[in-house]
C-alpha cells in the first residue's frame, strides 16, 4: 500500500514531512473504472531474484540462527529430506489454500531473503546481526509467519485468480479467504482479526488506476481483460506485524518493459536499503534505473516515469505508514534508515504524467488513534467505532470486510467518524486516463547486519 505524498511536498519531497496519506475527498461513490484496449496472451512475469535455489524453505526452521544467509524457498519446493522423514508425512498446502500455515511449518517458518550490509564493520557477532535487540520475542516469527501466507497467497492467485474474464471481486475474496484459512482467523469473533488477517484492503488497480482501489459492496462487478494491467498490493499481518507486498500482472508482452522498469526499481531500492542508508539517495538511484526504459505501445514509445507523489514508507505495529517516506525520485528528504525499522520499498512507473490524482471512490478507512472520540454525539458513529476498534482497531479496513461482520447502515455513522477525524479515508490515486501504471513492493526488516526481504520469493 503506497503512502501518498503530502500536497505540500508533493513537488520534492524534503526531508521534514511525515504524513502518512491523504484522506481523501469524503464523498462516498463507488469508483467507475473500466479497461479498453485489444488483446494478446501473457502469463504472470516472473523472474529470479533469488539464486541457491537449492535452499530449502523449511530445511532450518528454526528462526532467529545465524543461517539466514540463505534465501528461503517456498515449502512447495522442498525435496524431500535425506535425513529419512517419510515423505508420506509431509503436509502440503491445498488449492485453494486451506490449511494453516503454523501445522506447515510446526518448527518454525521460512526467513526472507538475507542480504548483509555492504558495510559490515557494524556487525558485532552472529546472533546481533541476524535478531536486532530493538525487536521483541515475537517479531521475526511473526513477521516470517505473515510473509509465507502472501507468498503462498498470492502464488495461488497468480495460478488460479487472476486470468482474462476473472472478476476483481473474486480475485479479492480469494486472497482474503486464502489469508483467513491460512492464518487460521476467520475473524468473525470479536478480536480475532486484531490477531491476524489483511494489513490492509485488497487493491487491485487496472491501467492508470496506481491505488487504492478495492471491490467495494454494491459496486458494479469488474472484469479483468487480457489488454489490463492489474496491480495487485495485499497485505497479511501478523499481531499487528504487517507484511505489504505488490506485484502488477498483464498478459499483453506489450507491457513487458514497463513491468521490467518496475521490478528493477523496487529491487534497487531494496539494493540501496539499509541501516544509515538516505532517503534521497535511494529515491535517486531508484528514479535513475526506472528511468533507464521505455515501453512501445501501439507504435508509439513511452519514457517509463517514476510516479512523483506516492512513496514507499516504514511500518510500525499495527500501522501501515509510520512517519518515513521514501520517494522514488530525486528528493532533499534527510531521513535515514535505522536498525529494527521495517520498510515498504515499492516504486510506481507509469506511461502518464507521473503525477497522481485523488479520484472519486472509496477504498478504505483508518482509525486515527490519536483523535479523541470524545465529542462523538451520533449514536450510529459511537457504536460504528466500538465495532471498528474491536475489530480492526488501526488496521485500514473496507467497506466489505464491514458487512461481513453483519454492520448495516453504517454509512451516516461513517461519514460522522470521517468528519470528526476520528477516521481517515482513503481513495483511488489515479494517473491520466490512456496511462499504464505498474508496482512492485517489498517489505524489508532492517536487522543490525543485514536486511531480510521478508516477502521475496520466487515470482518476484
Ligand atoms: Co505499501
Amino acid at each position: 500500500m503506497g503512502s501518498k505524498t503530502p500536497e505540500e511536498y508533493q513537488q520534492i519531497p524534503d526531508g521534514s514531512n511525515s504524513n502518512g496519506l491523504k484522506p481523501t475527498n469524503p464523498d462516498p461513490e463507488v469508483s467507475q473504472r473500466g479497461s479498453s484496449f485489444a488483446d494478446l496472451d501473457r502469463g504472470i512475469v516472473s523472474d529470479e531474484d533469488d539464486d541457491d535455489a537449492n535452499q530449502e524453505a523449511g530445511m532450518n526452521p528454526s528462526v532467529s540462527n545465524a543461517e539466514k544467509k540463505k534465501k528461503r524457498k517456498r515449502s512447495k519446493k522442498k525435496k524431500k529430506s535425506k535425513t529419512g522423514t517419510p515423505p508420506a508425512m509431509e503436509l502440503k498446502q491445498t488449492s485453494p489454500p486451506r490449511v494453516r500455515i503454523s501445522r506447515l511449518f510446526p518448527s518454525g517458518y521460512p526467513a526472507g531473503e538475507f542480504v548483509p550490509y555492504d558495510n559490515l564493520s557494524r556487525t558485532t557477532d552472529e546472533e546481533s546481526r541476524y535478531n536486532s535487540r530493538l525487536w521483541d520475542e515475537g517479531f521475526l516469527t511473526d513477521y516470517r509467519q505473515a510473509a509465507e501466507i502472501h507468498r503462498q497467497v498470492r502464488q495461488y492467485a497468480q495460478k488460479e485468480l487472476i486470468y482474462p474474464g476473472a472478476s476483481l471481486l473474486t480475485i479479492a475474496e480469494g486472497i482474503e479467504d486464502g489469508i483467513r484459512a491460512l492464518s487460521g482467523h476467520q475473524g468473525l469473533e470479536v478480536g480475532d482479526s486484531l490477531k491476524a488477517s489483511m494489513g490492509f484492503p485488497t487493491g487491485l488497480c487496472l491501467n492508470n488506476i496506481a491505488a487504492h482501489w478495492t471491490p467495494n459492496p454494491g459496486g458494479k462487478d469488474v472484469i479483468l481483460q487480457k489488454s489490463d494491467v492489474l496491480k495487485v498490493d495485499f497485505g497479511v499481518h501478523v499481531n499487528g506485524r504487517i507484511v505489504d507486498s505488490a506485484f502488477t500482472v498483464a498478459f499483453d508482452p506489450t507491457y513487458d518493459p514497463l513491468l521490467a522498469a518496475v521490478r528493477a526499481a523496487t529491487n534497487t531500492g531494496i539494493t540501496h536499503a539499509g541501516v544509515d542508508a538516505r532517503m534521497s539517495e535511494i529515491g535517486a538511484a531508484i528514479q535513475e534505473v526506472m528511468e533507464s526504459y521505455e515501453v512501445e505501445i501501439a507504435g508509439k514509445v513511452f519514457p517509463v516515469k517514476a510516479v512523483r507523489n506516492i512513496t514507499g514508507h516504514d511500518i510500525l505495529r499495527y500501522h501501515i505508514h509510520g512517519g518515513k517516506q521514501i520517494p522514488f525520485v530525486k528528493n532533499k528528504n534527510r531521513d535515514k534508515m535505522e536498525e529494527g525499522e521495517v520498510f515498504a520499498i515499492e516504486t510506481f512507473g507509469t506511461t502518464g504524467k507521473g503525477y497522481l490524482d485523488d479520484d472519486v471512490g472509496n477504498y478504505g478507512y483508518g482509525r486515527q488513534d490519536d483523535v479523541s472520540a470524545a465529542n462523538l454525539h451520533l449514536s450510529s458513529a459511537k457504536s460504528l467505532l466500538r465495532t471498528i476498534d474491536a475489530n480492526f482497531g488501526t488496521i485500514v479496513f473496507c467497506r466489505r470486510y464491514l458487512e461481513r461482520l453483519g454492520v448495516k447502515n453504517y454509512l451516516l455513522g461513517l461519514r460522522n467518524l470521517i468528519d470528526n477525524g476520528i477516521v481517515q479515508s482513503y481513495g483511488p490515486l489515479v494517473d491520466v486516463k490512456g496511462s499504464y501504471v505498474a508496482q512492485f513492493e517489498h517489505t524489508v526488516l532492517l536487522h543490525s547486519g543485514g536486511k531480510e526481504v521478508i516477502s521475496r520469493g520466487d515470482d518476484y
